[in-house]
């Protein structure tokens, strides 16, 4: 009795720390989620790289909250991102992947399922996804029609304001589109997009088939030797993955990437002034094809993906500018800066990235990256900057991009999150903000490749193979992933398959079917 006495003090006493916390807590006025691309750990000066100088996240990572342990949902980009907007697991859906450039949204729209930006509105924020989608557009049977408004889009998902790559820089189609409407578009030269690998446009040159002497006058230099996924339609100098026709005057540059999306990413802070604002931006950075604008080359000392880690750091520059600009005060603007999976040195070009990164672990000190269920495939660089509320400093708690979801929903105040959403999401507003330092007890980490899922649980860490057995890490000693020691504790390996089976078969479980299959 006494006991029970006891506990319920110790809860009573917790409870009003808690309340005081969150009363503590203002609203901020906006919040900016930064999204980098194939951004791994150690590839910034800002997580002590110091061959890759990115001035805005130094200040950023010295004014702010830096995580050690904060974890992308998968090692790839699309069930990451998923997983971020809807505060769900993306592997509870059957055939999420990593998208082709004409997939349908997998997305749910509003009355389907509570999303993050749809949730935002509902608090009173005007919403924006600038920059990289990479979640499908459209509905229905019949091929995406990219020459009338598409839809749904963003715009249907929460976005009140959207300026979006469909897919990927490697994927066509290579145009922007705001509000379900391809820029620039001329309608006398509609776009046509097809993602078999043996279709050919009439006329169509793919990279696959083209002669020595056409390659040469075709390609940028560094594009020569693209992969059997990349040989595909040439635009502005690349070879992509897909077929593309048309649409002439929409076509990116891929060098003025990263400005159309800062600009439009100002733009929509600038119109949104005086009104409280949830930005989502993307860059397209450090993804590949990398090819920086050429104020950036040469900007970093580990060649040309160097170069583009530091071309998203002035993407950082830019936005930080423009909320100041826009009357956003630091104490009242929340940024919460991360990246969508772990680092990839080559991915589809040689582009001389393998070369000028010899001796960089861009994971480090994990082992892994982009693809793998190695921390370095999940384990983010993820800083938390809101000057006067967020002490500066170190958090090592253990959370998931998953978590912002209810964590956000809680510091803006709503309180009506339907019981089919946000189900994976966890509260973790107090790790968020520094004042709980150890976060969640346990997290699923995912890769795509054969859909296994590991289970972190504090530093312990239980990793399927695709041969079907199970290894055990302990990554306070091993960060590395080195030494298994599964032979050593088998009760442990057992009392945590029982926990991933626990969280598996939670929240409707898995092979629930992709929205866009509905
Ligand atoms: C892979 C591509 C890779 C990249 C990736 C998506 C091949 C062989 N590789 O399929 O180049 O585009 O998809 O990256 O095609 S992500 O960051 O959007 O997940
Ligand atoms: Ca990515």
């Amino acid at each position: 009795m006494k006991r029970l006495l006891i506990a319920f003090l110790v809860l009573c006493a917790t409870e009003k720390v808690s309340c005081a916390a969150q009363s503590e807590l203002p609203k901020p006025r906006a919040i900016i989620i930064f999204y980098a691309d194939d951004l791994g750990y150690h590839d910034t000066s800002a997580y002590g790289c110091e061959a890759v100088p990115c001035p805005n996240l130094n200040s950023l990572a010295s004014q702010g909250l830096v995580f050690t342990d904060a974890h992308s949902s998968s090692s790839v980009c699309t069930p990451s991102r998923y997983s971020l907007l809807t505060g769900t697991y993306a592997w509870r859906r059957r055939g999420m992947g990593i998208l082709p450039g004409d997939a349908k949204l997998i997305l749910p729209v509003k009355g389907e399922q509570l999303t993050l930006p749809a949730m935002m509105q509902l608090a009173g924020y005007r919403t924006a996804a600038i920059g990289k989608w990479h979640l499908g557009l459209g509905r229905g049977k019949d091929p995406q029609n990219w020459n009338d408004l598409i839809s749904p889009s963003p715009r249907e998902v929460g976005f009140d304001e959207s300026f979006i790559m469909a897919a990927t820089g490697d994927r066509v189609p290579c145009v922007f589109i705001r509000n379900g409407r391809v820029v620039g578009l001329d309608p006398d030269d509609p776009i046509r997009v097809n993602y078999e690998a043996s279709f050919r446009f009439p006329g169509e040159i793919v990279a696959a088939d083209a002669t020595e002497e056409q390659l040469e006058n075709l390609l940028k230099p560094w594009g020569r030797s693209a992969d059997k996924q990349h040989d595909k339609t040439i635009i502005d100098g690349i070879s992509r993955i897909g077929h593309m026709q048309g649409g002439k005057s929409a076509l990116w540059k891929d060098q003025d990437i990263a400005d159309r999306i800062n600009d439009a990413a100002a733009r929509f802070i600038k119109e949104s002034a005086g009104r409280p604002i949830f930005l989502y931006f993307c860059t397209n950075d450090i993804h590949v094809p990398r090819d920086p604008h050429q104020r950036w080359r040469g900007a970093s000392k580990l060649g040309i993906r160097g170069d583009v880690t530091v071309q998203m750091d002035g993407s950082l520059g830019i936005v930080r500018r423009a909320l100041s600009d826009a009357g956003y005060k630091p104490e009242e603007t929340l940024i919460i800066f991360t990246s969508d999976n772990g680092p990839v040195i080559s991915d589809g070009y040689s582009d001389g990235a393998e070369k000028a990164c010899i001796g960089h672990n861009p994971a480090a000190p994990f082992s892994g990256g982009k693809y793998t269920l190695l921390e370095g495939g999940t384990r983010m660089p993820f800083i938390v900057h809101w000057p006067g509320v967020v002490q500066p400093g170190q958090s090592s708690a253990l959370v998931g991009q998953v978590d912002l979801a209810r964590s956000l929903a809680r510091l803006v105040g709503f309180n009506k999150i339907p019981s089919d959403s946000m189900g994976d999401s966890q509260d973790m507003l107090f790790a968020f903000c520094g004042r709980d330092a150890k976060g969640r007890e346990e997290l699923p980490e995912h890769a795509n490749w054969g859909n296994l899922i590991a289970l972190r649980v504090g530093n312990m860490k239980l990793l399927p193979t695709r041969q079907g057995t199970w290894e055990l890490y302990d990554l306070a000693k091993d960060p590395g992933e080195k030494i298994n020691i599964a032979g050593q504790h088998p009760e442990v390996i057992e009392a945590f398959k029982v926990r991933l089976k626990r969280i598996k078969d939670a929240n409707g479980g898995v092979n629930q079917p992709l929205w866009s299959e509905k």
